[in-house]
């Protein structure tokens, strides 16, 4: 007998495809488009067990889609600029792309010979000039319409790296790359006014509920994190204009005992009163050094300075301290607080810490926090605060005081985000460069579009190494740098920073409609046929950063009035990750698995039928608790059913074994059912059924020669090139079938087939029988007993009498007794 032989299975039909073109996008129109897209892979090295399992879940839904009668797109493409390139650069000497490209090729390779369906047409790479020529434009068209701006402001800087760091780039006080403490620096840099669409980000998210894992929108929800309040107006000594409060909480100001402004907020410096100074340089100095996190985290002990100065409360005229203290921080709300205790714990430890009054103003019913200085936050009486005093809940007493504080213009309802600006500004090489010109007459110069792209100068090795600035401003790169103002052609500067590689990647989906258009970054009808994205697959790990900027830029595009739709991505799907020993594959860690080497060891289609069949698609897969080698055997067992059918000639199936085709039918409905809610895992599961089923009809009868055995067969060839598509195909061409599997029609399930079994149930009325009902096998006590009741024959017998009890037995019988 035949034995499947995966390695020269993989081999032929890679050249198969690949020659044939079978997945290269149609875009004729002669079908209805699908766009199923996989979150494009960062070179470095070859592939793990991670892409094995991240890549194979779009791969199913391109696969079926295209069986379905679709115009699929699946196409790939490498997030290839970023820090890692550089870095080999340094160590090797040489330029980062060769580093780059060398890692795409292999890359690519292993890609091809793990079985995906992608559309290698459409294949691109970030730092191709041809594609970041684009990403140049998308960053013109941002600063023509305000979006892009440069500002002054302390940022996150790895002393390491010697870079600059978004908020997201920072995990617990560390840079995500390194893990070295982030420090603050003041720097001028370029930002993307995502706040602007703060709002449109939270609402267009109804749309994605049900389509996107419920806790990636939570996340996106949290990051973005709308908080509604009041703005209140402080007056304060050393200063003429008022300072602006943000807080959730205005029906607590006659609670208000202090006012606090963050130290690193110019506002403090502003302030601060010349006897204080000394003592607030030495605490600035000391904030500087404390992390975000850390400063956000409630067990800290809090510390502060006075400042000499006084707030005058609004509402009383009650003269409040004024305090610097880390707790609050300079970029969110307005920087500054007033401070309420009693009804914050925030601000109760300050208090607390440093010997200041607390006083009640609402009365909860529970201790009263002056004494047990634990702060509450609910519903209760106002006391002390005027004519708020007497009011019951929150919502009465937060319109009464935005009532009166408009009224004396000293505040007003406020809404803000915890959304910060987009930091794109990079000091590094291997990115993007910003396409502006700084000229001392005519400032901030856009380069012009017909002079796109800025291209990078080849920098390598030492040229690379951080010096604390952008390799783009050293001497290297004079030449490059020094250029003519393309406004008043006098002596200018390029800019000499690179975009964060989030730019690059947060587009990308655009590029793929059109990937060779010299003429404009997309095709706007191309863009029309095939956006948004039908389904996009990635990880969790780019459940904020990744798809909020994606989203942002659709919205800029959009209002733009380039395309028509407002959000990329239709569906999502977040697989989970493949762990070794349960804890993640990481490089930093060494416990990643090569796929490479498993291939060599399991072949293509064992791996990822393994990969598939381990759990639904979100979840974590162990791969050292995994078996390839007994997915090897039931593939194997699978092909046999194949080999043993292919001898015989087929015939038309409805001549063939009736039970087999009712399992066949019932199968296929089971499996179309499994694949469009993506529980893949299940899907591979009714394929073993269906394997074991059909095995068993060709050793116990009817036999192989049976048609209804074949169609089996054939279904089951089809079904697993979902997830082996090398076995699929031998299969298929073994039952005789012209390749390709991947392009033939997948079944529908016959309805007439899935008929359910039904049995006959008598029902008797005081002990005679009235009716005979048709009822399905597994029917209910309680739907018999409706039906029994229902039927014309037991309704005369009645006679409209009431019904004292009815008795079932099931399948056989209903017994109605009147009263
Ligand atoms: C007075 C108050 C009384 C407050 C009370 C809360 C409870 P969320 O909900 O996260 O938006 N706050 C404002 N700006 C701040 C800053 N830059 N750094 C630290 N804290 C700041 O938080 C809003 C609340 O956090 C605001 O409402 C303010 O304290 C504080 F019983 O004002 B609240
Ligand atoms: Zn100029």
């Amino acid at each position: 007998a035949r034995t499947y032989d995966a390695a020269a299975a993989q081999e032929r039909w890679q050249k198969f495809w690949e020659a044939d073109g079978t997945f290269v996008a149609r875009d004729d129109g002669s079908a209805e488009r699908r766009y199923v897209l996989d979150m494009f892979p960062y070179p470095s090295g070859d592939l793990h067990m991670g892409h094995a399992e991240a890549f194979v879940m779009g791969d199913i839904a391109g696969r079926y889609w295209l069986m379905r009668g679709y115009d699929v797109m699946h196409p790939i493409g490498w997030d290839s600029f970023g820090l890692p390139a550089e870095n080999a650069a340094i160590a090797r000497n040489a330029h980062p792309a060769e580093w780059t490209y060398a890692n795409i090729e292999t890359q690519a390779a292993s890609f091809k010979r793990y079985g995906l369906s992608f559309d290698w047409t459409r294949r691109l790479h970030t730092s191709d000039p041809e594609y970041y020529r684009w990403t140049q434009w998308l960053f013109q068209l941002s600063h023509s319409r305000g979006l892009a701006y440069r500002k002054s402001s302390p940022v996150n800087w790895c002393p390491n790296d010697q870079t600059v760091l978004a908020n997201e780039q920072v995990v617990q006080g560390a840079c995500e790359r390194c893990g070295t403490a982030v420090t603050k620096r003041n720097l001028t840099q370029w930002y993307f006014k995502i706040t602007d669409y703060a709002q449109r980000l939270l609402d267009d998210m109804k749309a994605l509920e049900g389509n996107w894992p419920d806790r990636v929108l939570a996340m996106q929800r949290n990051w973005i994190g709308r908080s509604e309040g009041a703005f209140v107006d402080f007056v304060v000594e050393g200063r003429d204009e008022p300072v602006t409060v943000f807080t959730t909480r205005p029906d607590t100001l006659y609670g208000a005992t202090f006012f606090v402004v963050a130290p690193d907020a110019a506002l403090a410096s502003e302030i601060v009163a010349d006897s204080q100074r000394a003592e607030f340089e030495a605490y600035l100095e000391k904030t500087r050094a404390a992390s975000e996190i850390e400063r956000q985290s409630t067990d800290r002990p809090k510390t502060g300075v006075f400042l000499g100065r006084y707030a005058t409360n609004p509402v009383n005229g009650e003269k409040l301290p004024v305090y610097a203290a880390d707790y609050v921080l300079a970029d969110y709300g307005t920087g500054a607080v007033m401070a309420v205790p009693a009804h914050d714990q925030r601000d109760l430890d300050f208090a607390k810490a440093l010997g200041l009054p607390v006083r009640r103003v609402i009365d909860t019913g529970e201790p009263n926090p002056e004494e047990t200085y634990v702060a509450t936050s609910g519903d209760g009486t106002y006391v002390n605060s005027g004519d708020l005093d007497g009011l019951t809940d929150k919502v009465s007493g937060v319109a009464r005081i935005t009532e009166r504080l408009a009224e004396a213009g000293t505040g007003k309802p406020a809404i803000t985000f915890r959304l910060r600006d987009w930091l794109l500004s990079r000091q590094r090489f291997w990115g993007c460069p910003i396409p502006v010109i700084h000229c001392a007459a005519c400032g901030e110069v856009p380069v012009p579009e017909d002079q796109l792209p800025v291209t990078l100068p080849n920098l390598k090795g030492a040229d690379l190494a951080p010096k604390g600035t952008s390799p783009l401003a050293s001497e290297a790169a004079r030449a490059w740098r020094e250029v003519a103002c393309p406004s008043c052609g006098g002596p200018a500067e390029r800019d000499t920073d690179t975009m964060d590689t989030f730019v690059d990647s947060s587009w990308y989906y655009f590029r793929y409609c059109s990937p060779n258009d010299e003429r404009a970054a997309f095709d706007v009808d191309a863009v029309k046929r095939w956006a948004p994205v039908d389904q996009y697959v990635g990880g969790v790990e780019h459940a904020i950063l990744h798809l909020l900027y994606s989203r942002f830029f659709t919205k800029v595009i959009h209002d733009a009035g380039l395309i028509d739709f407002t959000e990329p991505f239709t569906r999502l799907m977040n697989q989970g990750q493949v762990t070794n020993g349960g804890k993640a594959m990481s490089k930093s860690l060494g416990n990643g698995v090569d796929l490479g080497e498993q291939i060599d060891l399991h072949g293509v289609d064992a791996i990822r039928t393994a990969i598939v069949f381990a759990g639904p698609p979100e979840d974590d897969i162990d791969w050292t608790a995994m078996s390839p080698s007994s997915t090897s055997k039931f593939l194997a067992r699978a092909y046999r059913v194949a080999a043993d059918v292919s001898s015989e000639v087929g015939v038309d199936p409805a001549t063939g074994d009736a039970g087999v085709r009712k399992g066949t039918h019932a199968s296929m409905a089971a499996i179309s059912e499994a694949v469009e809610d993506q529980r893949y895992n299940v899907l591979v599961a009714r394929i073993m059924e269906l394997v074991n089923h059909t095995r068993k009809a060709i050793d116990a009868g009817p036999g192989a020669s049976d048609p209804a055995v074949r169609e089996a067969a054939e279904f089951i060839a089809q079904a697993l090139s979902l997830v082996a598509p090398y076995l699929g195909e031998e299969m298929w061409e073994m039952l005789g079938h012209a390749p390709s599997v991947a392009r033939s029609t997948w079944p529908d399930a016959d309805p007439a087939l899935l008929v359910q079994e039904s049995v006959t149930v008598v029902v008797q009325v005081a002990g005679k029988v009235r009716g005979k009902l048709e009822l399905p096998a597994d029917v209910s006590e309680e739907d018999a007993t409706a039906a029994a009741l229902a039927n014309e024959g037991v309704q005369r017998a009645l006679a409209g009498r009431e019904v004292a009890k009815v008795i079932v037995r099931l399948p056989k019988m209903v017994s109605i007794v009147p009263a």
